[in-house]
């Protein structure tokens, strides 16, 4: 158990629906984000932090033993955006880290880090990256940057490659790429939970039959979700036509991130 967890990007989609569900992870939580954490529970503690401001994140940090970086820009965004919140800040995180307890983190990094891979290719930790926008290029700098700070200090982070996770998959590629709210908290518990960690690449995907991504090389962490999109197969179909076979959609793994244009300021 985890003497104090540290939540970056608290008020974010996923912040704001996994945080009832980890209480029983640590004896305190920090949670903290840039805006205003208007839902904040009973056991947490609330520090309001720009990620880009150094000084703030070592303060941040310290006294946490494990870190869930939530934090940053989770969509594309103009480069100046992304560099602020996703380079400057997942580097000062890493500087906070050496500087105080080296807490284990887990890293909130993305599928958008291999998005341009076609959909017919399956990928293990292994696959070389393959990013389809500047937030997907900022995911891979995480990843390096969690790689670096683990060879030289001993820093463990898990690079968990999320794949979608909401309440349910919204439209047919997601039932590739859907993570169920339950699958993520387990293996939330199990990263904070192997007695060894190191820095595995790990793909955030549920249980699904339309699965791309192998994690049979993180096995050691024990981790097996439970839960299969293919349930939200007939309603999807239901609801909206199939995409065709020209649709960014169908042809590369993270979507219309592969399709989009840069973001100009
Ligand atoms: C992500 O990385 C985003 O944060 C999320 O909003 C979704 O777009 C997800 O990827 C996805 O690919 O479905």
């Amino acid at each position: 158990m985890l003497k104090r967890l540290l939540i970056t990007g608290a008020s974010g989609g996923l912040g704001t629906a996994l945080r009832p569900l980890l209480a029983h992870l640590a004896d305190d939580i920090r949670v903290s984000d840039m805006v205003e954490i208007t839902d904040a529970l009973p056991h947490e503690e609330v520090v309001i932090c720009n990620l880009a401001d150094k000084g703030a994140v070592q303060d941040l940090v310290d006294g946490c033993d494990g870190v869930l970086h939530f934090g940053g820009k989770s969509i594309e965004g103009t480069w100046d955006v992304i560099r602020t919140s996703n380079i400057d800040g997942v580097v000062n995180l890493y500087e906070a880290a050496r500087k105080t307890g080296k807490p284990r983190i887990l890293f909130a990094s993305s599928n958008h880090a291999i998005g341009f891979y076609p959909q017919t290719e399956t990928l293990d930790a292994d696959s070389p990256t393959r990013p389809d926008s500047y937030y997907g290029v900022s995911k891979v700098f995480g990843e390096a940057i969690a790689s670096m700070y683990h060879d030289k200090f001993a820093i463990e982070t898990a690079c968990v490659r999320i794949g979608s996770s909401f309440p349910e998959p919204v439209n047919h590629r997601m039932l590739s790429t859907w993570l169920s709210y339950a699958d993520f908290v387990r293996l939330i518990e199990r990263v904070f939970a192997v007695p060894k960690l190191g820095c595995p690449i790990i793909y955030g995907a549920s249980a699904n039959d339309a699965a791309w991504w192998d994690n049979r090389k993180v096995a050691h962490l024990g981790w097996t979700p439970q839960d299969n999109s293919e349930g939200f197969r007939a309603k999807l179909d239901a609801a909206m036509d199939q995409p065709g076979p020209d649709d960014p959609t169908v042809l590369f793994q993270g979507g219309t991130f592969a399709s989009g244009d840069i973001h100009e300021d």
